[in-house]
């Protein structure tokens, strides 16, 4: 799906978002529910928390926002061959979380906006293409698993 040099790209611009995973993990989710509600509701552990401030200082969703992240960035890693690691996440973001595929497209727009701020330099237009492109094969693999476990998404 992916050139080599495209997952050169997303890979070298992962190497650096690593270097402050759980800060740029904890923001992305910050983000994802502040721009969008709904998203809130499927967080049991958050959704009784209304501002952002009560976000920021929330060490419970700066884990989160580390795992996320930890967990994208090992499917990153696979370079597309990411079936193995894929199929838990599905699982449960299809039958436990119910987190709709539309959530997934929320997040990646997120993601890429982050790691274009913090990185302005490093993240130009080919490598904000190939990370474009890396978040959409996660979904569309996410998507077709997600059928398998029987949830529409
Ligand atoms: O499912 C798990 O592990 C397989 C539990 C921890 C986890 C969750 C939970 C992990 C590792 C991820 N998510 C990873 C992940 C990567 C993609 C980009 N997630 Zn996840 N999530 C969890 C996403 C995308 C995504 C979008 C949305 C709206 N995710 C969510 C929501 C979500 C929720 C509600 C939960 C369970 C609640 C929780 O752990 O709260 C602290």
């Amino acid at each position: 799906q992916l050139s080599d040099q495209e997952w050169k790209h997303v890979l070298d611009i992962w190497a650096k978002v690593e270097s402050k995973l759980p800060e740029h993990g904890h923001e992305v989710i910050i983000r994802l529910l502040q721009e969008h509600p709904e998203t809130q509701e499927r967080f049991e552990k958050f959704k009784h928390m209304k501002t952002a401030d009560e976000m920021k200082s929330s060490e419970e969703m700066k884990k989160h926002g580390t795992n996320v992240f930890a967990a994208l960035g090992n499917i990153l890693k696979q370079k597309g061959n990411h079936a193995e690691v894929l199929k838990p996440l599905a699982e449960s973001h299809a039958l436990k979380h119910k987190i709709p595929v539309k959530y997934l497209e929320f997040i990646s727009e997120i993601i890429v906006k982050v790691i274009a701020e913090k990185y302005p330099v490093d993240f130009g237009a080919d490598s904000q293409a190939a990370m474009r492109k890396a978040l959409e094969l996660f979904r569309n693999d996410m998507a077709s698993k997600y059928k398998e476990f029987g949830y529409q998404g």
